[in-house]
């Protein structure tokens, strides 16, 4: 692969036990034995203090209001955001194991008239915008049937069910440009295959050879298509 001026910015994402995290290893060890230089991120950080509140909540060891949870995971964004566009400016690649994608459509998920995705979407304006997201489609029954599924907050079929359905619909907004669907009920290695074809097609497109854009409110998202 022809080196980049840049880094890149690739995100993982899915449902709970899609695969995410073996995927998100599998991508970066490729992306350096084909010699980049990786950055390997997720979402919750769960080691600073607001990740440390995050992950205490999606422990059932406190409660937060729905709206404040909401805030806190986009803080927890906020507070990585510089440290993504160092390293992607400084030629490194960083790769994300879930991101805003995510934080929106969990939130939205809990079925609050007044926390719709629009309402979650709003603190995510101005974080850097992905060049690719790749979202491992899992059926909801086929992902609680892997290992350790069902120990945190929104780990319940009804909850995986309407998260894929959000999924889906985030997909059919501009956010879903920068979004590539892939089989995630298949073999891992299938599965990686297919990420890492993803990642290089992306590699070609001509908005590598601009800098890192941002996140743009939804009417103005379409406007710098890579
Ligand atoms: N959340 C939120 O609400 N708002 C936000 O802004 C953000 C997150 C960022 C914690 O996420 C929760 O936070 C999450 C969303 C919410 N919801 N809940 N609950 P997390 O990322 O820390 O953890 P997780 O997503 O619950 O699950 P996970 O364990 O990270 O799943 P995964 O990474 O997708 O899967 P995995 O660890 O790679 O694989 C799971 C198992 O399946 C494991 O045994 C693997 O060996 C196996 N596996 C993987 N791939 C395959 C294939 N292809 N075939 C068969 N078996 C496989
Ligand atoms: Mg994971």
């Amino acid at each position: 692969m022809a080196p980049l001026s840049r880094g890149m910015l690739i995100v993982i994402e899915g449902l709970d036990r899609a695969g995410k995290s073996t995927q998100h290893a599998r991508l970066c060890q490729s992306l350096e034995s084909q010699g980049r230089r990786v950055k390997r991120m997720r979402f919750p950080d769960r080691t600073t203090p607001i990740g440390k509140s995050i992950d205490a909540y999606l422990k059932g060891e406190s409660q937060q209001e729905d709206h404040v949870i909401h805030l806190l995971f986009s803080a927890n964004r906020w507070e990585a955001a510089a440290q993504i566009r160092n390293a992607i400016e400084e030629g490194t690649t960083v790769v994300i194991d879930r991101y805003y994608y995510s934080g929106i459509v969990y939130s939205a998920a809990k079925g609050k008239a007044d926390l719709s995705l629009k309402w979650a979407r709003d603190p995510e304006i101005g974080l850097p915008r992905p060049d690719v997201c790749v979202f491992l489609d899992i059926a909801p029954e086929a992902a609680a049937k892997r290992g350790g599924f069902g120990r945190e907050k929104y780990e319940t079929n009804a909850m995986q069910k309407r998260v894929r359905e959000l999924f889906y619909e985030l997909i059919a907004t501009s956010d879903g440009l920068d979004i590539c669907v892939v089989d995630a009920g298949r073999d891992v290695e299938e599965v990686e295959k297919d990420v890492m074809e993803r990642v290089k097609d992306v590699m070609k497109q001509p908005k590598m050879t601009q800098p890192l854009t941002e996140i743009l409110p939804w009417e103005e998202m379409a406007h710098i298509l890579g």
